[in-house]
């Protein structure tokens, strides 16, 4: 694996290399992983087992920000030559070798050594920190965020300082050996979610859009409006990526929305929430999901009370002016026979 010109933010990931051959005569072996020279940049070399790497050999200094994380190195250590500064050498389980400066001296060009940043290497049987480092743990990778479907039954990170002789899924297979696969861990999702809802009632009442209700199924958590509409529920754990929103009221026709994912859902805004119908009122504790006779007939019952009243009742007073009468029961006529399938979907 060469890097040199123009070579520069790539990423050579969990490779296996041995036996590293060369022609020119002389008793030396090459490396198997090369930045030559000529100023190659950010590259990032990560879980690779190897025998050696080189930074920088005869044609003039490597650039900065290349990154060597969790590889194995099993021959010969890491070289750092001609001017090659702010190399970051982090987590490598050298199995042999050492990470060598300046050791060639046909170049007069210097490498210093405050610009490296060599960090949680095991060299020599002892894991050695960067003392002006505080975090002492390795990152799993600079690239993936989480285990890559073709290691299979394969442990990620393979390889590390706190990963002493690990294999990775190309040893394996040069091995002869199939790489077993795994079985998919359950879908694991984090959502928020927030938005505004309101009541679809002429009133002047400023609690009409309060208390909304916010429920996901299969989750505990729960969200309520404000006298705004607005409601927020953060950090909801689920086990799986589909899901079902459900808002609902007392005196109000239940509304669901399907959504998928993880992340930030927004349901509906300040200028344009989303809109209940007034007029599924419990029964004995119970509201059927349908605006139909048995609201007109819940509504009849408290007929002219008034707040304050023994016979009043908030739920029915369903534009929240203080009295129950013709323009609650006019609010039942308007979406009468609706269900909660007759909304639009979300
Ligand atoms: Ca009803
Ligand atoms: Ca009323």
């Amino acid at each position: 694996m060469m890097v040199h010109l123009g070579a520069n933010g790539n990423v050579f990931g969990y490779n296996y290399s041995i036996d590293p051959y060369q022609n020119e005569g002389g008793n030396w072996t090459p490396c198997d992983i090369s930045i030559h020279g000529h100023q190659a940049y950010a590259n990032l070399f990560e879980g690779n087992i190897i025998q050696e790497i080189n930074i920088a050999d005869y044609w003039g200094p490597a650039g900065p920000d290349n990154t060597f994380l969790r590889n194995r190195i099993e021959s010969e250590g890491i070289f750092i030559e001609d001017s090659s500064n702010y190399q970051n050498i982090i987590g490598n389980e050298f199995v042999k070798g050492d990470i060598n400066i300046d050791t060639d001296s046909r170049y007069p060009h210097k490498v210093e050594p405050s610009t490296l940043m060599l960090h949680g290497n095991y060299i020599n049987g002892k894991v050695t920190w960067d003392l002006q480092i505080p975090a002492q743990t390795i990152p799993n990778s600079y690239y993936l965020k989480s285990k890559p479907l073709f290691f299979g039954s394969i442990e990620w990170p393979p390889n590390g300082a706190d990963k002493l002789n690990g294999t990775n899924p190309a040893k394996e297979r040069y091995l002869g050996n199939t790489v077993p696969t795994s079985t998919p861990a359950p879908t694991q999702s984090v959502i928020s979610i927030s938005g505004y809802i309101a009541a679809d009632v002429q009133s002047d009442n400023k609690d009409i859009n309060s208390d909304f209700k916010v429920t996901i199924e299969g989750a505990d958590l729960t969200g309520n409006t404000d006298s705004n509409g607005y409601f927020r529920i953060e950090n909801i754990p689920l086990n799986k990526s589909e899901f079902t929103i459900k808002i609902s009221k007392p005196g109000y026709l239940a509304r669901t929305a399907h959504s998928s994912g993880n992340g930030y859902i927004v349901l509906g805004k300040a200028e344009n929430p989303i809109k209940l119908w007034a007029g599924d009122i419990s029964v004995n504790g119970f509201q059927d999901g349908a605006i139909n006779m048995a609201d007109v007939i819940e509504i009849a019952k408290h007929f002219n009370a008034l707040t304050g009243d023994a016979a009043y009742s908030r739920e029915c007073d369903l534009n929240l002016d203080g009295s129950i009468n013709m323009s609650d029961i006019l609010i039942v006529a308007k979406k009468f026979n609706r269900t909660g399938s007759s909304y639009l979907e979300l």
